[in-house]
């Protein structure tokens, strides 16, 4: 096989990178080491950015976003006894929405296979070949077993955290921490027990109240990274939620239903420099990982590819290689930006240390939530920053 530009990846950034390339007019070819099943319903993050949302309607994958997402004008930050809105409109003119990472995932899958696209699900034995060459290839058995090549000008891995495309930047310099603690998430079937996202601070550890739609609920527990998923039945969930968000006889009290999904997630940051090696461009989780915490990993794989598409457009197309010589200078900027923003939400709401490390988050909270001055950082950078920095 020969294509423009082989896509290691089916996930939001290697499809999106796809759609883009194709506005630009130019071909790729995706591999996915999944089924397209899998990939549609992985339960994975909710909250898109501004700048992510205006440009996913500029290349027409805007519609049912704008009709099932729920826009939301800021977020609640909560701690025992005391619950306070940071009104994002106000301080920095934009919101958030919440749509799902999986109902997004079902958006480009479906703009892809109304373009034609050709993407290869159940692949195999992936593996990258010269990349400092002007004709890097791609091997890998198809899912009916065969040994197949595809070759490219350009490879782009957009294969997650996991994937064998970060591997082949020889070059690379890694930074990265893993924290010590994980999330126990949780999909539920009830109606969000608030209008806006609770992130709770509390002395049992972080909680947080996010949604899917009307209808269903998402939440996470701050638990230790070793913990057994089987020691959480439904009642121990739901009273560890009610407690950390601050259910109160006469207050604010927590809505509680059937769970649908429960699993628990590591948490940890990572950073690859640079995100290119020769003719192989790294985007998304392959280049980048950070605890979700910030909202932010989703959104910086689209900001990757939304700045990606336009300079391999301009290389491919024009012999123009300015953007893409420039790709991960620009693309690090961000993902910096983004890495320090959810490493300081992380910190500042999860338990760890003693009580001197309580004693700092709660005054931090109670700036940020107090200061406009305070108050407008993490507005700014919750609410996305924009393509560019
Ligand atoms: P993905 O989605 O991991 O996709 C990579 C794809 O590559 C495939 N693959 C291979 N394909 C072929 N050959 C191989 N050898 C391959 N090896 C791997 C994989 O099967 C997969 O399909 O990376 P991508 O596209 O870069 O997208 C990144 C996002 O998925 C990720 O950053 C977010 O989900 C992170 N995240 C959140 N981000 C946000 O912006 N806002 C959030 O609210 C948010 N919440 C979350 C999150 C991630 C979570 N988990 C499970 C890690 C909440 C959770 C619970
Ligand atoms: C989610 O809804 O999955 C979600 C929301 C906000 C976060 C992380 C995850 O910070």
């Amino acid at each position: 096989m020969r294509t423009q530009v082989a896509i290691v990846g089916a996930g939001p950034s290697g499809m999106l990178l796809s759609h883009l390339l194709e506005r630009e007019g130019v071909e790729s070819v995706v591999l996915e080491a999944r089924s397209e099943d899998y990939v549609a319903s992985r339960v994975r993050a909710g909250v898109l950015e501004s700048s992510s949302v205006d440009l996913l309607r500029q290349v027409g994958l805007g519609d049912r976003l704008e009709r099932e997402g729920l826009h939301h004008g800021g977020i609640v930050l909560a701690w025992p006894g005391e619950r306070h809105r940071v009104d994002f409109v106000d301080l920095v003119e934009r919101g958030v929405w919440v749509y799902g990472q999986t109902e997004l995932q079902k958006d480009l899958i479906q703009a892809r296979r109304a373009a034609g696209q050709q993407v290869e699900y159940e692949v195999s034995g992936t593996s990258i070949h010269d990349v400092h060459t002007d004709r890097p290839l791609v091997s890998f058995v198809d899912a009916a077993g065969v040994a197949q090549r595809l070759d490219a000008d350009v490879v782009v891995g957009c294969d997650g955290s996991h994937g064998p495309s970060p591997a082949a930047v020889t070059d690379r310099r890694t930074w990265g921490r893993t924290y010590p603690f994980a999330w126990l998430g949780v999909l539920a079937d009830v109606e969000p027990s608030t209008d806006e996202l609770i992130y709770a601070w509390h002395p049992e550890g972080f909680a947080l109240h996010s949604m899917r739609s009307e209808t269903v609920s998402r939440f996470y527990l701050q638990v230790s990274p070793d913990e057994d998923l089987a020691a959480w039945s439904d009642d121990r969930i739901w009273a560890a939620l009610a407690a950390r968000l601050g259910d109160e006889p006469g207050g604010w009290s927590l809505r509680t239903g059937p769970i649908r999904e429960k699993s628990i997630l590591p948490m940890r940051s990572h950073v690859t420099a640079p995100l290119r090696h020769g003719r192989l461009f790294l985007a998304g989780d392959a280049g980048h990982v950070v605890p979700p915490t910030g909202a932010k990993g989703l959104n910086l794989a689209i900001a990757d590819v939304g700045l990606l598409a336009p300079a391999l457009s301009a290389m491919l197309r024009r012999g123009d290689s300015g953007l893409a010589d420039t790709y991960s200078d620009r693309a690090l900027r961000r993902v910096w930006r983004c890495t320090q923003f959810s490493w300081w939400m992380t910190m500042m709401l999860h338990r760890h240390g003693d009580d001197f490390d309580a004693a700092l988050q709660l005054s931090q909270l109670r700036w940020v939530t107090a200061s406009r001055a305070g108050a407008q950082g993490l507005a700014e950078n919750y609410a996305g920053l924009p393509l560019e920095l």
